[in-house]
C-alpha cells in the first residue's frame, strides 16, 4: 500500500513538472514532448507461455497497464512445445516500438508472437487506449485447456 502511495505521489509529480514545463517554457516543452515516447523509462514485466511441466496457461494470466506508460514485456516459453501470445485487440491498442529476439530487432506493428521452446523475447510497447482485453494461445485445443488470459489496460490517473 505505501509502494502504491509513492508511485501515485511520483506520477503527479510527473504530471506537475509537465504541466510547469508546458506553461513556462512552450518551446522546450514542445520538443520534449515531440522525442519523448521512446525514451521515458520502461516498467518491465514478466510473461511465461507455458510451463516447464508442461501446463497449457500463461503466468501470470493477468496484466495490467497504464495508458501512456512505456513497458518492457519479456515474453519466454519454458516449455517442450510452441506457443502464441495472440491479443489482437490489445495490440491494436498499444503503440509498438520494437520486438527483440536472439539478434533481431523488429520495428514497428506487432500483431501476435510466436514462442518456439526455450524461446525469449523482449516487446517495448505503450498502452494508447484504455479497455480490457483478451489474450489467448492460437494453437489448436490450447486456449480450450486453459491458456487464455486477460490484459487490462487502465486510464493514466
Ligand atoms: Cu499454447
Amino acid at each position: 500500500m505505501q509502494w502504491r502511495g509513492v508511485v501515485s505521489c511520483l506520477r503527479i509529480t510527473v504530471v506537475s513538472l509537465s504541466v510547469m514545463i508546458g506553461l513556462g517554457l512552450p518551446w522546450a516543452g514542445w520538443a520534449w514532448a515531440a522525442s519523448a515516447p521512446a525514451q521515458l523509462p520502461a516498467e518491465t514485466l514478466t510473461i511465461h507461455l507455458g510451463t516447464a511441466a508442461g501446463a497449457l496457461r500463461f503466468e501470470p494470466d493477468y496484466l495490467e497497464f497504464v495508458a501512456g506508460q512505456r513497458y518492457k514485456l519479456m515474453l519466454d516459453n519454458p516449455s517442450n512445445q510452441k506457443h502464441y501470445f495472440t491479443a489482437k485487440d490489445f495490440a491494436d491498442a498499444v503503440w509498438s516500438q520494437k520486438v527483440e529476439a536472439g539478434n533481431v530487432e523488429i520495428k514497428g506493428a506487432i500483431h501476435e508472437l510466436e514462442l518456439k521452446p526455450g524461446a525469449q523475447a523482449e516487446w517495448v510497447f505503450i498502452p494508447q487506449k484504455s479497455g480490457l482485453y483478451e489474450l489467448h494461445c492460437s494453437i489448436a485445443g490450447h486456449a480450450e485447456a486453459g491458456m487464455m488470459g486477460q490484459i487490462e489496460v487502465k486510464a493514466p490517473v
